[in-house]
């Protein structure tokens, strides 16, 4: 699995604690931080700490545990962040899905209108 895992990439060493980040909540498995480049006011993008690339390799990879603790997080962060008026999960894959940074991640977008994305 995860053979082409960069442990270079810049959320590896937020992980590992090389780079410095804005952490929102930290659990086992998962770790969610504010986004660098904020798109809404509240913008917070989750990660599992093991080193998958993309979502599709994180459900097909990661066990149980990594998975319920890394949903968990997200729900936790929905709540304490205030989603009530509505909020977004993305989660960008490689080229086209336009990934900038190749470990997975979702963003939690919150806090105005986001308009339409699927047309
Ligand atoms: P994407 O891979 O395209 O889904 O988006 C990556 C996001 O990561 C982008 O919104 C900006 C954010 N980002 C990039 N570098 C850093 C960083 O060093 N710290 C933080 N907190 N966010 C970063």
């Amino acid at each position: 699995m995860n053979f082409d895992y960069d442990p270079e990439n810049i959320f590896a060493k937020i992980l590992n604690g090389d780079i410095p980040c804005e952490k929102v909540l930290e659990s086992a498995h998962s770790l969610a931080f504010r986004d660098i480049r904020p798109q809404a006011p509240t913008h917070v993008l989750v990660i599992p700490k093991g080193p998958y690339m993309s979502a599709d390799h994180f459900c097909q990879w990661a066990s149980e545990a990594e998975i319920v603790d890394f949903m968990r997080t997200v729900g936790k962060i929905c709540e304490a962040e205030g989603v009530e008026d509505g909020f977004r999960l993305i989660a960008n894959a490689r080229d086209h899905g336009v990934q900038e940074v190749p470990h997975f991640h979702v963003h939690i977008l919150a806090g105005r209108p986001l308009g339409r994305m699927l047309d």
